[in-house]
């Protein structure tokens, strides 16, 4: 029996990971680097040096650590301009139903995201106390897609992985919840996400039939 889900926070349960693409793109172009959305698809849950490290890799630009230093902070500079807008209205549809439900139900949750800003988006969107448990990514020594922060989740709710339920939008996400020996439920695109055990489009698309069927398995 299922006893817990553990959530991304970008694209998952906010349109972050859309801000994170704008100001990626704003950086590659800066640098003369093409950058598209399906480019996009390799970062989206990878730590911000990471990140940059493949963006500069696709521009074949080589660049000293001082430099990449600069660049990082840049975007997250821009990045957070995007996230000063942001208020409640911002949760996506269906969250917070889900998580009364996942309550009433007596399942435990927890964010295992690698952003640094994870904090103050919660603090935005108005939801910094619905976790049983926020992984701080400062302590993760190993980003996605290595099982490491959804390994602490589990640990930190003292439920075994193979009764979590990790829930990601993004490729590197979930092979890391494969990796943790989670059950993986994907946002997006089948295609993208082919790891996954499960694809829907969207976390309102976990209606109570649905939420029923992965609660018994
Ligand atoms: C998120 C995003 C990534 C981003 C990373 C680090 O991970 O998906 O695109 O690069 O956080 O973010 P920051 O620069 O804010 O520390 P997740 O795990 O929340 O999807
Ligand atoms: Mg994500």
């Amino acid at each position: 029996m299922i006893q817990a889900f553990v959530f991304d926070l970008d694209g998952v349960l906010t349109d972050t990971a859309e801000y994170h693409f704008l100001a990626w793109q704003q950086l590659a172009t800066q640098l003369g680097i093409d950058f598209s959305r399906e480019d996009n698809e390799l970062l989206k849950g990878v730590d911000r040096m990471g990140s940059l490290e493949l963006i500069l890799k696709l521009g074949k630009v080589q660049l000293s650590q001082d430099e990449k230093l600069k660049l990082a902070a840049q975007k997250n500079t821009d990045y957070l301009k995007l996230v000063e807008s942001m208020s409640p209205a911002d949760l996506f549809p269906g969250v917070l139903p889900l998580f009364s439900s996942l309550k009433a139900a007596g399942i435990k949750t927890a964010l295992a995201s690698a952003s640094k800003n994870a904090a103050l988006v919660l603090q935005k969107l108005g939801i910094p106390d619905l976790f049983d448990y926020v992984a701080d990514s400062n302590f993760i020594q190993n980003g996605k897609p290595d099982p490491e922060i959804f390994l602490t989740c589990a640990k930190a709710l003292g439920i075994a992985p193979e009764r979590c339920i990790g829930v990601e939008d993004a490729p590197a996400g979930v092979t890391a919840i494969k990796a943790a020996g989670m059950y993986a439920l994907g946002i997006g695109e089948a295609r993208a996400l082919a790891q996954a055990d499960l694809v829907i489009p969207a976390v309102s698309a976990i209606n109570q039939p649905l939420l029923t069927r992965l609660l018994t398995m």
